[in-house]
């Protein structure tokens, strides 16, 4: 028996932030030798809410080098962009043809995002969720590393897959293979630097509520600067009261690789003043490695395209029978 197979991926909107990074890459990173892992750039996800189609494909080439700045190991991983695999779509179709509508309506972020389009909710953002499906499913996905808020996404993906299994597989014979999500507790949600009780998120308007992977220290400190605190002296992960401070210590915690307890000693006693400066520091120099990879991987010429290149090779090989496994199950089966 191989390694268990892992399947994620991030959309090429926006700029990757810390909470995509600690919710999501940073795990991947962290188990890969474990794990036969196929990392994807979502860009068909992206175009579910309006983007710029002039942005796309130097957003797609980013976030690819993000994966690989932040440490993915291609002796175990494959990094691939969704729309070079064309399964994607095809399964994605077949799958639409078997999930209740009502399914799709009660998903917490359909109904978030539609509130922010306003009237231009497109049929995409509705579907979304039979998209991340089919991406997971082709792959006979075991293991799922996701942030908190792809939680129900990831349990309509298993039903969608049981369903299958039921109308047109059979016990001994499935065919999809229901996948287990990966959450771990620290990171899993990280919350905004403007308001402690929603998650940072790259559809928030304002740049302040987030730090992205590739900002500048300048950028690092006016945002810790900048971000919402309370007037308590003495800092504490628990009180409910105080998520801001939650947040922020959790954020120190995990980028400074101590644990609650050294943290909870150290930090008890300070006053913001004094807590600040020593985020900043931790946080730049936690990703400084990361933005001089990055920079590197950028300058080599055509680098990036020989890895894409071949993680698609390594994404059909997988997805296309699994996609060629449900055609036949639902009867698509003339011999040309
Ligand atoms: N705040 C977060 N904390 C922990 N994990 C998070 N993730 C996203 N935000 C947080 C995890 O990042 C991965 C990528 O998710 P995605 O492709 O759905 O990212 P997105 O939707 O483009 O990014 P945002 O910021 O979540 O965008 P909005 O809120 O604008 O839609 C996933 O594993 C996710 O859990």
């Amino acid at each position: 028996m191989g390694k268990p197979r892992v399947f994620s991926g991030i959309q090429p909107t926006g700029d990757i932030h810390l909470g995509n990074y600690l919710g999501a890459i940073r795990n991947w990173v962290e188990g890969q030798s474990n794990y036969e892992n196929f990392f994807c750039v979502v860009d068909l996800h992206a175009i579910t809410v309006s983007h710029d189609p002039k942005a796309l494909a130097a957003d797609t080439r980013k976030v690819a080098a993000l994966y690989l700045a932040c440490g993915i190991d291609l002796e175990c991983a494959s990094v691939f962009v969704q729309s070079h695999v064309s399964a994607h779509s095809e399964l994605t179709w077949l799958l639409n043809c078997i999930t209740p509508l009502n399914w799709l309506e009660d998903m917490v972020q359909f109904k978030e995002k539609a509130v922010k389009q306003a009237e231009n909710v497109g049929t995409g953002l509705l579907d979304y969720p039979v998209l991340m499906a089919a991406d997971i499913l082709l792959y006979n996905t075991d293991k799922v590393p996701v942030g908190e808020d792809q939680k129900q996404h990831l349990e309509l993906t298993r039903d969608i897959a049981a369903r299958m299994n039921y109308l047109y597989g059979s016990e001994e014979n499935p065919v999809l293979k229901l996948p287990e999500p990966m959450i771990r507790a620290e990171g899993a949600r990280v919350m905004s630097l403007t308001d402690g009780t929603r998650k940072m998120s790259k559809s928030d308007p304002s740049e302040l509520s987030r730090i992205n992977l590739l900002d500048p220290p300048e950028t690092i400190q006016q945002k810790i600067k900048r971000c919402k605190t309370d007037s308590v002296r003495g800092l504490t992960f628990d009180d409910s009261e105080r998520p801001e401070c939650h947040n922020l210590l959790t954020l120190y915690m995990i980028l400074s690789n101590q644990t609650k307890e050294s943290v909870t000693q150290e930090c008890a006693e300070m006053g913001w003043g004094q807590f600040k400066p020593l985020l900043m520091e931790t946080m730049i120099a936690a990703l400084k490695p990361i933005q001089d990879k990055y920079q590197e991987i950028m300058a080599e010429p055509g680098y990036l395209e020989s890895v894409l290149r071949q993680g698609r090779q390594n994404a059909e090989a997988i997805a296309n029978p699994t996609l060629a496994r449900v055609k036949a199950a639902l009867g698509y089966s003339i011999p040309l």
